[in-house]
């Protein structure tokens, strides 16, 4: 079994640490990374982070996730709201999936309130800053263990 998870993350968060930081916060998607990577170490378990601004991309990550992942972290920007391809796209991968956004989506406005990828995620984390992706990374790495 492949001990890789993959991170997604979709437009304007190849920007994160300059976009609206009083939203977003100051740490990068480079930061990210890196401290997931460390959570994923010390279980055995290995990250690669993507970010895309184009939806055909994420989907074809999500394709190539198929055969190279055992779980997926996703935070699909505002196609969280949007994107049914995104929702089919993932409900072709058969491991765990834990949807996160940084800002808590159900404090702004209406039209985020709504997302179509928790039809499909195991978890949902929101509102925890990018920390998030470690808790979420933490958690994918149990269900991949089978601890879940
Ligand atoms: C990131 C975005 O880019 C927004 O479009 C979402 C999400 C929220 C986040 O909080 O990480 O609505």
């Amino acid at each position: 079994m492949s001990k890789t998870i993959f991170i997604l993350n979709g437009p304007n968060l190849n920007l994160l640490g300059q976009r609206q930081p009083e939203i977003y916060g100051h740490d990068t998607l480079a930061d990210v990374e890196r401290n997931c990577a460390a959570v994923a170490a010390e279980r055995g378990f290995a990250v690669r982070l993507f970010q895309s601004n184009h939806e055909g991309v994420i989907i074809d990550t999500i394709h190539q996730a198929r055969h190279e992942a055992c779980g997926i972290v996703i935070n699909p920007g505002a196609f969280t709201h949007t994107s049914v391809a995104i929702l089919d796209a993932l409900h072709t991968f058969e491991g765990p999936v834990i949807e996160c956004h940084i800002s808590n989506v159900h404090k702004r406005e209406a039209f985020r309130h709504h997302s179509y990828v928790s039809l499909r995620a195991d978890g949902v984390l929101a509102g925890l800053g990018v920390e998030g992706y470690e808790l979420a990374t933490r958690r994918i790495c149990s269900l991949c263990a089978g601890k879940g």
